[in-house]
């Protein structure tokens, strides 16, 4: 086999083509409720998947390990600004390569290794990097977690308060991955101050919120932010961290040559891209849809029996308590998949279950939303679930996969250009 340099995908390579097409068309023919997935612009994935991906550019913009790096500068100054610009932050760090990448060189940057963190717990929805036992962040340091009110499923900052003045973290960790509700970051930062904490907010599941203004921003009250760049902020798949001027120096060494070496400016440039369509009047209105839709599918599923940990959501996300219905996540996620909608077991607060099994699925509408789907929709989408779960025969769920398809076909995605030469994409 002779190896053609200027071969396209498809006649290079037809078996990964092939494999990508096939996940493309479960993309396109499923209903997405992954809380922590989005469907990122033609833009975004363009800029992934071109030459920067050749270059290295250890260092910062004009500072770096390797010539020829003038215009791989300029792309990554451009993420740094726009990134600044939409949270209004001291110091913005592009280079991180995911969010847990974020998370370890921020605790890095601030909290000696042996030192005491303290996050929400991750079957309460924190999240695995938050000095989980599992994770490298809860051997490398001394984790101590809180969690959720068992009656209210909601964070009790009394609770948090008492907790951290006996623990005395250095560090206080507020965000998750499985929480509904808005969190009170001056109540987070205040606690932090009396017990001489450091207070970090790790905003990766409602960044974008964030940036469409319809969730209030950590950034004035935590002097170290971390985020993803993939969920709802609706860019590639990467991390970042904001921090005030104070931090910025040890944020950026503790990132590269910290913890990371040569930063992906390929994703770099397509943080760039997601950042300026973050910017724009057409985000917000994005955002705003998508807590809408939200409240409208929690509000469908409780009205057809589902509970909700903490009864709804203030955000993009829901956990949805299968309990009253007799079902584990593992159970519900299995057959939801054969009906061609996507979810994920989650673990409630205090599950019974093992976290392979669970009593929880998590649902989001960010990638729905960047569809172009509604409340309407969401109704739909609501009444598809229960009958999947409800009746979960051969015949019921092959009928619920057909409508499935029908809805997603009419929310098409991705469409080649239309006749007008535009490319048709809904949000
Ligand atoms: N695994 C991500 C999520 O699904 O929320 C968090 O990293």
């Amino acid at each position: 086999m002779t190896l053609d340099h200027n071969a396209g995908l498809r006649d290079a390579d037809p078996l990964v083509a092939h494999l990508i097409d096939r996940e493309l068309g479960r993309q396109r023919h499923g209903l997405e409720l992954i809380a922590s997935e989005n469907f990122a612009s033609r833009a975004v994935i363009d800029a992934m998947g071109t030459p920067l991906t050749n270059k290295y550019a250890e260092g910062y913009p004009g500072r770096r390990y390797y010539g020829g790096c003038e215009v791989i500068d300029e792309i990554e100054q451009l993420a740094i600004d726009r990134l600044k610009q939409i949270f209004g932050a001291e110091h913005a760090n592009v280079q991180p390569h995911s969010g847990a990448q974020a998370n370890f060189a921020a605790f890095m940057a601030v909290i000696p290794p042996g030192e005491k963190i303290m996050g929400m717990s991750l079957p309460h929805g924190g999240h695995l990097s938050h000095g989980a036992a599992v994770n490298h962040s809860g051997v490398i340091w001394k984790a101590v977690h809180y969690g959720v009110d068992p009656s209210t499923g909601r964070i009790d900052h009394d609770a948090v308060r008492d907790q951290a003045l006996r623990e005395r973290p250095r560090l206080i960790i507020a965000g998750g991955s499985a929480y509904a509700r808005i969190i009170d970051f001056a109540a987070f930062r205040s606690i932090a101050d009396e017990v001489g904490a450091i207070f970090l907010v790790d905003m990766a599941h409602f960044a974008g919120l964030v940036a469409g203004g319809v969730h209030p921003s950590p950034v004035p009250h935590a002097p170290i932010v971390t985020s993803t760049t993939h969920k709802t902020l609706r860019g590639p798949r990467a991390g970042l961290i904001l921090s005030v001027a104070e931090h910025a120096k040890a944020i950026d060494k503790s990132v590269f040559p910290g913890t990371q070496g040569g930063p992906l400016e390929h994703v770099i440039a397509a943080k760039a891209v997601a950042f300026g369509e973050a910017l724009t009047d057409n985000f917000k209105a994005y955002s705003k849809r998508i807590v809408e839709n939200a409240k409208a599918l929690a509000a469908s599923l409780i009205e057809r029996g589902f509970a909700i940990v903490s009864g709804g959501t203030d955000t993009h996300l829901m956990l949805v308590d299968l309990r009253p219905k007799n079902l584990t996540g593992k159970a519900a996620e299995k057959t939801l998949d054969q009906a061609g909608i996507t979810v994920n077991k989650n673990t409630i607060p205090d599950d019974p279950q093992s976290p392979f099994v669970t009593s929880g699925i998590r649902l989001g509408t960010p990638a729905l939303t960047t569809r172009g789907m509604g409340t309407a929709e969401m109704g739909r989408v609501a009444e598809l679930i229960d009958r999947a779960l409800t009746r979960p025969d051969e015949a019921t769920l092959a009928r619920v996969r057909a409508e499935v398809g029908d809805l997603s076909s009419a929310f098409p995605l991705y469409q080649p250009k239309s006749a007008a030469g535009r490319v048709r994409r809904s949000a």
